[in-house]
This record gives C-alpha cells, sequence and structure tokens, in this order.
C-alpha cells in the first residue's frame, strides 16, 4: 500500500516536470523569463508587483495571476496597464491550492507572449504545495512577511531551499511585533544558507528599489534551459 502510493506520487511529479519543460520550452522560444512568485496567503506578493511592475526599466512585463476563485489580485494588477491572465484553479481543475505546470500550459495560448519580456506567475498563496510543482520557471521567489513568525523556514522548509530570492516584507511593522530578524536569517540558514535575502516594505517602499533591479536582471538573463 505504502509502496504504491509513493510510485502514484513520483509519477505525478515525473509528468508535471515533463510539462513543465514543454511550457519552458515555448517561453524560452519567445525570449520569455518566468519568476514563479509564492509565499503563503497575504505576505504580500501582489502588493510588491503593484510597486514594481510599471517601472521594470526596459522590460516589458506581464504576469499571470493565479487564484482558487476570483479575480481581485488581477483587477489591481490590471489598473496599472499591465498584461495581466487570470488562472483560476476553482472551476477546472477542482480548487487546487497551487498551480501546476498543466493548469499554466492551459494558459499559454491566452499569454501576450511575444509582446513581453518577463512573466511573473503569481502562485496561489500556499508555503507548500506551490513549491512540490514546477511550472516552467526560470526562477522562484518567495515572500516571508514579518507577521508569519521566525520559525517559518524551519516548519516550510522546501519553500525557502527551492528558492532563489527571500523577500522580507512588511518591515514597516518591526516596531510594532515581537520579531527576531536575526533569528528568521538564521533559519533560513539552516535550510538554505545560499539563498539571497532583501528586507522589505511594499508599504513604504522601504527595499523596493533592489528587489526591481533584481526583477529586471531576471529579465536580460540567458534561458538557463529546460528546468
Ligand atoms: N504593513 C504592511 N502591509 C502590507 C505590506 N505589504 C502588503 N501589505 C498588506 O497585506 C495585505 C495582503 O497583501 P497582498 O499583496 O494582497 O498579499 P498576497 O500575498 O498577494 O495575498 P494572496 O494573493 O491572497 O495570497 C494587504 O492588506 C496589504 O496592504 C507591507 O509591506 N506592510
Ligand atoms: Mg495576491
Amino acid at each position: 500500500m505504502h509502496r504504491t502510493r509513493v510510485t502514484v506520487v513520483e509519477d505525478a511529479l515525473d509528468a508535471n516536470n515533463t510539462i513543465a519543460a514543454a511550457n519552458r520550452a515555448d517561453f524560452d522560444r519567445e525570449g520569455v523569463r518566468v519568476v514563479n512568485f509564492m509565499s503563503a496567503p497575504g505576505a504580500g506578493k501582489t502588493t510588491l508587483l503593484e510597486r514594481v511592475v510599471r517601472d521594470l526599466p526596459g522590460v516589458r512585463v506581464g504576469v499571470l495571476e493565479g487564484d482558487v476563485q476570483g479575480s481581485m489580485d488581477a483587477d489591481r494588477l490590471a489598473s496599472l496597464h499591465v498584461p495581466v491572465t487570470q488562472l483560476n484553479t476553482d472551476p477546472s481543475f477542482g480548487g487546487e491550492c497551487h498551480l501546476d505546470a498543466n493548469m499554466v500550459r492551459s494558459a499559454i495560448p491566452a499569454l501576450p507572449l511575444a509582446d513581453i519580456d518577463l512573466l511573473v506567475i503569481e502562485n496561489v498563496g500556499n508555503l507548500v504545495c506551490p513549491a512540490e510543482f514546477r511550472v516552467g520557471e526560470d526562477v522562484r521567489v518567495m515572500v516571508c512577511s514579518v507577521t508569519e513568525g521566525e520559525d517559518k523556514p524551519l516548519k516550510y522548509p522546501l519553500m525557502f531551499r527551492t528558492c532563489e530570492l527571500v523577500l522580507i516584507n512588511k518591515i514597516d511593522l518591526l516596531p510594532h511585533l515581537d520579531y527576531d530578524l536575526e533569528r528568521l536569517m538564521y533559519n533560513i540558514d539552516q535550510v538554505h544558507p545560499d539563498v539571497e535575502r532583501m528586507t522589505v516594505s511594499a508599504r513604504t517602499g522601504e527595499g523596493v528599489e533592489a528587489w526591481r533591479d533584481w526583477l529586471t536582471a531576471v529579465a536580460t538573463r540567458e534561458p538557463a534551459g529546460v528546468a
């Protein structure tokens, strides 16, 4: 019983990786770099995008918004005149708590790939499942807000381990919280010592310039090959 279950899970992840590779090949063909943007619900993904998507110098950005249902985040970003495509997991995919490669594949015909250089995929808010499914991205970025507690790297290590950048958001709230930033850094070191980190506040704009520069640099990267 146990062996059967493990095999099924491995097969499912293999199938996902095959489709992710096909997505990646399509993105590469169009010269589009792709960011898989993940966090717990409400950590600040959409707000951090609102801060930067309009002024990445020389970079045409598009967003694929993943949500279980609704289009509130997509509407927020579309109001900034950025091309946004909504992908809901509720109607067609059973309300999944993450995006997988097949879901993203289904959205590719609706993406303006010829008109963008960078696609940011805002994943469904969740610290567990999104980390398990590649979708064809070049890089993974996660947001970890200071209201979530310093222990999250130890409790959700895969998310932290598979990211290239951790954005530590809502630092404007630090004076009001009993939060130990050094403890968070120490805990990140336990699971991914080399990961890049930035402390930011989408509210005040502190640190946002470094985030903007980082994202701009991703758009000009050479394709790294199929993930
Ligand atoms: N104080 C403070 N609040 C913030 C900051 N960034 C985001 N928020 C607030 O946090 C709430 C959630 O922000 P969102 O950007 O919607 O978070 P999200 O990660 O996109 O949420 P989901 O898409 O639902 O997972 C909103 O009320 C934001 O205004 C910040 O830096 N400081
Ligand atoms: Mg959001």
